[in-house]
């Protein structure tokens, strides 16, 4: 017995036709993706490449697979004009005549993957500037704030997908009977006064003071605060923020000595979960201005990000300005 809305009705209530085709083109990669990431072990497809990506990282056999299905699906759309992963040197036109363009981490965390923690895809939307023909890098340089649909699936003990076209955020749990994502988490808010704090705390030499400060805050003793926050951390930021998206908290990848911008990528990592945190009542920002008002220079440009409960956001910010 399934309780909760078919994503694809409630699309066709809450959204425009087009807005749901991309969407519905999304979650049916995704529900291969996480069919085949919840087997993994049973197939040939762990383990890594022998290649790296455009940034030097290396990628996983399942980070391939994954960004050659969301591709597939999001060319059947017919909708999807443009495509930018983190799997890919360049941007791909998928349909010249389309409308919307598609920015993907396809597995996220992926370094997780063997060890059987959650990942997850990121997704962001925006609509393409130019007319027709090949897309182009200005069609995917666009601020957050033009963004028209953000979300992520995580692959987890469930496979949830979270989005956002502007109304709230949203989550879908996929049934595994019937494939079908039905309505389970509606309207999400973040809980505002966040008490848990996600950080790869091994960094803490290369960070600056202010942050150094900000941890012996949050580690500090203080009942009036709650203090000390729990410290968590699975390093798979989908996961992270699935976290604290529903339990409250701070997430922070800041820039460090050797990581001027930190290592999280702007465009489908950083934007897609601001427009979805500010959507339920958070924060988000790069520690000087709020990421969604960022102008991206590049593709693949990375930023610091500080996202999360408002309180523990704004908490953050008077140590950077300090
Ligand atoms: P990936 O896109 O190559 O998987 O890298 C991004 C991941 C995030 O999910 C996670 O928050 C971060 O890398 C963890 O990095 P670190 O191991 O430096 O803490
Ligand atoms: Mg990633």
């Amino acid at each position: 017995m399934v309780a909760g809305t078919r994503l694809e009705d409630f699309l066709r209530e809450h959204t425009t036709t087009d807005i749901s085709k991309t969407l519905m083109a999304l979650a049916r990669a995704c529900t291969v993706i996480g069919r085949m990431v919840n087997n993994a072990g049973l197939s040939d497809i762990l383990g890594v490449t022998g290649t790296t990506n455009v940034q030097g990282e290396s990628q996983q056999k399942l980070d391939d697979l994954s960004n050659q299905i969301l591709m597939d699906y999001l060319t059947q759309t017919e909708i999807c004009a443009g495509y930018l992963s983190e799997e890919n040197d360049d941007i791909v036109t998928l349909c010249p005549t389309g409308k919307h363009i598609v920015s993907i981490d396809p597995l996220d965390g992926s370094s997780n993957i063997d060890v059987v923690a959650p990942i997850g895809t990121i997704f962001n939307v925006v609509n393409r500037l130019s007319k027709q023909g090949d897309v182009t890098p200005a069609d995917f340089l666009q601020k957050g704030d033009k963004t028209i649909c953000a979300g992520y699936v995580i692959y987890g003990s469930s496979t949830i997908l979270m989005f956002s076209t502007g109304n709230g955020l949203h989550g879908f749990t996929l049934n595994t009977s019937d494939s079908e994502f039905y309505l389970s988490h509606a309207n999400i808010r973040v809980p505002e006064k966040g008490k848990i704090y996600s950080i790869n705390q091994g960094n803490i030499e290369k960070f600056d003071d202010s942050i150094k400060n900000f941890l012996n805050y949050c580690s500090a003793t203080d009942k009036e605060t709650s203090r000390p926050y729990s410290l968590r951390y699975i390093g798979s930021m989908v996961a992270d923020l699935h976290r604290n998206f529903l339990k409250g908290g701070i997430f922070i990848y800041p820039a460090s000595k050797g990581e001027a911008k930190g290592k999280l990528r702007l465009l489908y990592e950083c934007t897609p979960m601001s427009s979805l945190i500010e959507n339920a009542g958070g924060k988000s920002t790069d520690g000087k201005q709020r990421i969604l008002d960022l102008q991206p220079g590049e593709v693949h440009e990375r930023s610091a990000i500080f996202i999360g409960s408002k309180n523990l956001v704004d908490k953050a910010e008077s140590f950077l300005k300090n």
